[in-house]
């Protein structure tokens, strides 16, 4: 099982600081990691903030992996990549240098209070699905499409950049 690789899909988002080399530290730092491919990047999203009012925007965006790392290590990998970006955890969704989500990890479905899967607020959030969609908008989550998902969204506050 460790050994046949998983398509992973990772959410990132950072509102403090040098977003956009946040979100370059991200991407270079995923496809380092051992047993890993970064097979995509999405798009990235200015995004109006959810959660704690007076908050700064948000750039949002996602990866396509192959690895084959497990869930829990490459949530581990994930929490040092954060640390790498200085990401202090204050307050409980407050302002983060870097945040980095598994959203889904091949089929895998986990209940692990650390790690559930697929990601529980993924269809919820147009800043989430959005960037997803950039790389997946075909794929079925519960009996739609990413791309139906995100149509049954408000978009309004988040905004693709073009291309750097
Ligand atoms: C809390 C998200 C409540 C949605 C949280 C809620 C964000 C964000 C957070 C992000 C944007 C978790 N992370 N807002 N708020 N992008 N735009 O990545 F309803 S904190
Ligand atoms: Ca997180
Ligand atoms: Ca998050």
């Amino acid at each position: 099982m460790p050994f046949v690789p998983a398509i992973v899909y990772v959410a990132l988002g950072t509102n403090l600081g040098d977003r956009h080399a946040h979100l370059d530290a991200a991407f270079a730092a995923l496809a380092a990691l051992p047993g890993t491919r970064l097979l995509a990047r999405s798009s990235r999203y200015e995004t109006a903030p959810l959660g704690p009012a007076g908050q700064q925007d948000y750039l949002n965006a996602a990866a396509e992996l192959e690895t084959t790392l497990e869930p829990r290590a490459l949530l581990d990998a994930c929490l040092t990549i954060e640390q790498t970006r200085g990401r202090i955890r204050a307050e409980r969704w407050g302002p983060r240098t870097l945040d980095l989500d598994i959203l889904l990890h091949g089929n895998t479905t986990s209940q692990d209070p650390h790690l559930t899967l697929p990601h529980p607020a993924m269809l919820n959030r147009a800043f989430v699905l959005a960037p997803l969609c950039d790389l997946a908008p075909e794929l079925q989550i519960v009996g739609r499409t990413l791309a139906q998902h995100l149509a049954l969204l408000d978009q309004s506050g988040v905004r693709r950049l073009p291309a750097a």
